[in-house]
């Protein structure tokens, strides 16, 4: 299989999984999540990516269970279904966690009673692909009388840390290694650090992709010598437990669960007439994640935020266009000439 993954280069990569690496993602997730014939998940996830691909069709069709699809996200259309007390089974990314509490929250009392109770049928609900908010986490309890199962998992790598399906879920943190993954956390010297220290996962394992598509010197880049996977996630561990801190660059946005170069973004924002020069960040939200913000330098000081908002529209998916602009007359930027866009994020 190949899924296609952005990074802090310009284009995204093509991910290759062997069969045997899909096959130790399936087997292992179907094992320690309990999955069986008698389950039924709902997708409301695209097919482009590991969390709905494998976590939820392979691992569905693995245990003969049955999955049904909605054709895209829709918070109604996912309670109706849920309200026909055949679905078991949920998994999504943060963002729907956020987005069905809010529509719960407008529904009348006697409807949030129903939908409720059919969820404190439910046999698992997961949730990944980007951090979950402690709040989203707690509001979700109260909707649905589950504690979230959080995850850990990587385009390259399916799936790494797991918080446990039985045993403590431990709120803020993502887990603990999944069986047959290695995991271990390194400094800048790739030297392992001790535990309550931070440090940027590295992976090994059968699950671990085989390269990156007719890419042979990013491949080479994203190994240590001895072939341990490097993530690019930092985390510590404490009492055991994985804790997420962020990632080594920040040029990597995660919004609504989906990964975003913005380098990417930049360079296309470069090519609009009126754009001298940008810069594109994260900023946090509790919705999204993270809300790709651009800063921009005009050659044209008439045109409107909304007039490049509509342009981009046309050049990419929705997911990736920046929702917030700030027009400067300058960047940050370090003795090098970089911009620091650590000093930027204020502006926003
Ligand atoms: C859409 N909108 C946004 C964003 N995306 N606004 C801000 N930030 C965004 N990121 C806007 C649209 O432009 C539109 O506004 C409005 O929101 C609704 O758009 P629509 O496309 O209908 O959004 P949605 O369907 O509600 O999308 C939200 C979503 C989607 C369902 C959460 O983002 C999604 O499917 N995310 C999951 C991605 C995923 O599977 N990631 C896994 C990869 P307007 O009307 O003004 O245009 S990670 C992975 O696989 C690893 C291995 C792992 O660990 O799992
Ligand atoms: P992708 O490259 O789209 O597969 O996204 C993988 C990235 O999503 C990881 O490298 C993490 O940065 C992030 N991610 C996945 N699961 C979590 C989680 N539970 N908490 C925080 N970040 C996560």
């Amino acid at each position: 299989m190949i899924l296609y993954t952005s990074g802090t280069t310009n284009l995204p990569k093509g991910v290759v999984t062997t069969h045997a690496n899909l096959e130790a993602q399936i087997s292992t997730l179907v094992d320690v999540w309990h999955w069986s014939s008698s389950d039924h998940i709902l997708c409301v996830l695209p097919l482009h990516h590991v969390h709905g691909i494998i976590n939820v069709v392979c691992c569905a069709l693995w245990a003969g269970a049955t999955v049904e699809f909605l054709p895209n996200f829709s918070a109604e259309a996912v309670f109706e279904t849920f309200l026909l007390g055949k679905v078991n089974v949920f998994m999504a990314v943060p963002t729907i966690y956020f987005k069905l509490i809010a529509y719960w929250e407008g529904l009348p009392v006697e409807q949030q009673k129903q939908v409720t109770e059919t969820l404190s049928r439910f046999r698992l609900m997961v949730s990944g692909s980007a951090a979950l908010p402690v709040s989203v986490m707690e509001k979700w309890k109260a909707v649905s009388g589950h504690t979230l199962l959080e995850r850990y998992g990587m385009t390259e790598i399916g799936m790494g840390i797991s918080n446990p399906y039985e045993g403590e879920r431990r709120v803020g943190y993502i887990g603990l290694p999944l069986p047959g993954v290695s995991v271990r956390l390194v400094d800048e010297n790739n030297s392992v650090v001790p535990d309550g220290q931070p440090g940027e996962i590295q992976i090994k394992g059968n699950t671990v992709f085989l390269e990156y598509w007719d890419r042979p010197e990013a491949t080479q880049k994203a190994f240590t010598n001895d072939g341990w996977f490097l993530t690019g996630d930092i985390a510590v561990v404490e009492e055991g437990y994985y804790r997420m801190l962020g990632r080594d660059s920040i040029d990597i946005i995660k919004s609504g669960g989906y990964k975003i170069s913005a380098l990417e973004i930049e360079e296309v924002l470069r090519t609009h007439s009126a754009i001298r020069d940008c810069s594109v960040v994260g900023i946090p939200n509790e919705e999204w994640g993270e809300l790709v913000a651009a800063a921009i330098i005009l050659n044209d000081e008439t045109i409107l935020p909304e007039t490049i908002l509509n342009w981009l529209r046309e050049r990419m998916p929705a997911y990736k266009v920046p929702r917030q602009y700030r027009i400067v007359d300058d960047l940050p930027r370090n003795a090098m000439g970089k911009v620091t866009k650590n000093d930027l994020k204020p502006l926003f």
